[in-house]
């Protein structure tokens, strides 16, 4: 097969627990041990005992879980900041390198997105079916940015058409609607229990303000070039995760969004070590990300897929959509994999549907936003029957 049917699992306090994810078909578990503060190093220790909980679950299965990729091993802001103590930072996470190898895990998938990971403006966007999905809108964004942040200065960022409608529209938006839009920007990812407030996001985006995207571009090649000679050393694979969305958001850089951005930095450090998380929704966001031929051009580095679609409206707001609905056009991607993979006796690559709608009994339910089980219960048979037709009908 093409891919390694795969699910993200927060841990023990993940309300999906590992049961349920056997029923969804997968077996090849996404894992982080996101209890340890970003920076530190990963023990031997702490990564058997995850992995513990995986052999416990096996016991008497013949379908047994394994960890089969790491996501994510996160970058310290001040790697990404080029701080004076990056260098000792930078060997914390060489360290927790070599201990993942040691214990047999392979395959790192981290990102380079300052502050924030991925943004969207409301999480708990109602769809025609019911469901609800996340969604990303540029106007909203705005509003929040200039209203709720207060960066008046902001508007120079934006389009100005975008901004006289964001305008317009903030002294009549309800409170309710302003709370949510708060809410689903100051969203706590799952697994940082931290979160964010306005005032620490205020502050992170402040240490960016004298970082332009070409630092930030130096600061990631530096950090690579330290780490991948240690990743190959020991056999680990890097899956740098895409931007998303794919642009500078809130006036914070942002330099794994398109093809270029992906050339420079394997032309940087060629090793394959330095390898890609083939995401199409963060990709696709864009549409001037041609996802085939990204696919045909990095094959040999993809080492981990999220597999997800994403709806765009305009070229200011998408939402996710069902996996083969919305604007991926999910046949071709697969295909593209499949063909990529023929004829090299390649082994299935980690793939995970990467979100999936909050529908049926879940809506009831308090979930990570994108995690909730059903939704990717869906997305996950939807691609295993797109992936088993494809290879059976070529
Ligand atoms: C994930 C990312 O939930 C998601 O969309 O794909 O948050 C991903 O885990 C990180 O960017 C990887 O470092
Ligand atoms: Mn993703």
């Amino acid at each position: 097969m093409v891919f390694e049917q795969s699910w993200r699992w927060y841990g023990p306090h993940d309300p999906v627990n590992l049961q349920a994810i056997k029923q969804a078909g997968a077996n090849g578990i996404v894992t982080a041990l996101h209890h340890i503060p970003v920076g530190e190093v990963w023990s031997m220790e702490e990564i058997e005992k995850r992995k513990a909980l995986l052999a416990q679950s096996n016991e008497k299965d013949a379908f047994p879980l394994h960890w089969n990729v790491v996501e994510s091993l996160p970058v310290h802001e001040h790697i990404k900041q080029g701080k004076e103590d990056r260098d000792a930072l930078i060997e914390n996470y060489k360290q927790s390198l070599r201990h993942l190898a040691a214990c047999g895990i392979t395959r790192v998938c981290y990102n380079f997105m300052p502050v924030l990971d991925w943004l969207r403006t409301n999480v708990h966007y109602k769809l025609a079916d019911g469901s609800t999905a996340l969604l990303h809108d540029l106007e909203d964004l705005i509003i929040f940015d200039l209203f709720i942040l207060k960066r008046a200065h902001a508007e120079a960022d934006y389009d100005a058409e975008l901004v006289a409608k964001a305008k317009e529209r903030y002294p009549r938006m309800p409170e309710k609607e302003l709370a949510r839009l708060e809410e689903s920007l100051l969203m706590a990812l799952p697994g940082d229990k931290k979160g964010f407030t306005l005032k620490k996001l205020r502050k992170g985006l402040q240490d960016y303000n004298r970082i332009s995207a070409e630092q930030l571009r130096e600061n990631l090649v530096y950090f690579l070039k330290e780490v991948v000679p240690v990743a190959e050393e020991v056999g680990v694979n890097l899956a740098i995760h895409p931007d998303d969305p794919p642009w500078p958001v809130l006036g914070l850089p942002r330099v794994v969004s398109t093809a270029a951005d992906l050339d420079h930095l394997f032309e940087k450090v060629p090793s394959t070590a330095n390898g890609l998380t083939f995401c199409s929704g963060s990709f696709g966001a864009s549409e001037e990300n041609d996802l085939p031929g990204i696919i045909r051009k990095y094959y040999d580095r993809i080492h981990f897929v999220h597999l997800r679609s994403v709806q765009r409206e305009g070229n200011s707001r998408f939402y996710e959509a069902n996996h083969l609905e919305g604007s991926a056009e999910m046949y071709k991607l697969v295909r593209t994999f499949y063909e990529c993979q023929k004829g090299q006796k390649a082994a299935p690559i980690p793939m995970r549907p990467d979100h999936g709608h909050q529908m049926l009994d879940d809506l009831e339910k308090t979930t990570y936003p994108g995690y909730s089980a059903i939704g990717r219960l869906r997305g996950l048979a939807e691609l295993r029957g797109l992936e088993m037709g494809i290879v059976h009908s070529l």
